[in-house]
């Protein structure tokens, strides 16, 4: 159902930490060459604990994680911004986080750029209140990125459950969905440059009476591996 039960939601927090604590594993440890590498990495994680994946992990990065949303892992090199995109399955539930790391050493537009990524996220979570409408919140993410919207190729986020997409529905046109208390919601603005790079940030939230709580807490500032 799109409003959650207390248990449903307790599955869905436990889904979303493991999903950090796997992330924390992966930036202390981080010595992985090539995007299958690390994708390979966190399936293995998953299957460890016992548990299914949300979905196949993504791991895209350099060039050509500006061309496509939902790449398939390659052999390259890890470079640039590198996005990582998983979840696991606790009960049947899912959890969803994204996270964009840089391997290298990140120009200051580099940073600027996912500064202005984060800032869209917490603009767009921020309208997320209980009878908002999620086309409002996804209007909001998309101001904050200015000229940058334009690379913003797809919806703001999605209801999350036994499903890893679910209602309610967000983007600016075509939707009338509204948050609701218990909703369980992602928040993933993204700016995707064609062969220059691209980059995503993503939480799982649970909608609450006074506006989102967050499941995943991963650490959001930018992290920068050599
Ligand atoms: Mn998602």
């Amino acid at each position: 159902m799109i409003i959650k039960t207390k248990s449903e939601i307790d599955s869905i927090a436990e889904a979303c930490r493991i999903t950090d604590e796997i992330f924390s594993d992966i930036i202390s440890l981080f010595c992985f060459t090539t995007e299958r590498e690390l994708m390979l990495h966190i399936r293995r994680e998953i299957k460890k604990r016992g548990l299914r994946e949300a979905f196949p992990p993504i791991v895209s990065g350099g060039p050509r994680a500006g061309n496509e949303i939902h790449p398939k892992s390659t052999s390259s090199v890890l470079e640039g911004f590198v996005i990582i995109d998983f979840g696991v399955r606790v009960n049947g539930y899912c959890s969803d986080m994204t996270r964009t790391i840089f391997v290298g050493a990140p120009t200051s537009k580099d940073r600027e750029l996912y500064a202005l990524v984060l800032r869209s996220k917490l603009d767009g979570a921020k309208v997320a209140k209980p009878h908002a409408k999620c086309a409002a919140a996804d209007a909001a993410a998309r101001t904050t990125l200015g000229a940058y919207k334009k690379y913003f190729i797809h919806t703001l986020g999605h209801g999350v459950g036994k499903r890893i997409h679910e209602m309610p529905r967000m983007y600016f046109k075509r939707t009338e969905d509204v948050f609701l208390e218990g909703m369980a919601v992602t928040i993933e603005p993204g700016i995707y440059i064609p062969k220059k790079l691209g980059i995503r940030i993503e939480d799982t939230y649970v909608v609450e009476k006074k506006g989102l709580r967050a499941l995943t807490r991963s650490p959001q500032k930018l992290l920068v591996f050599p």
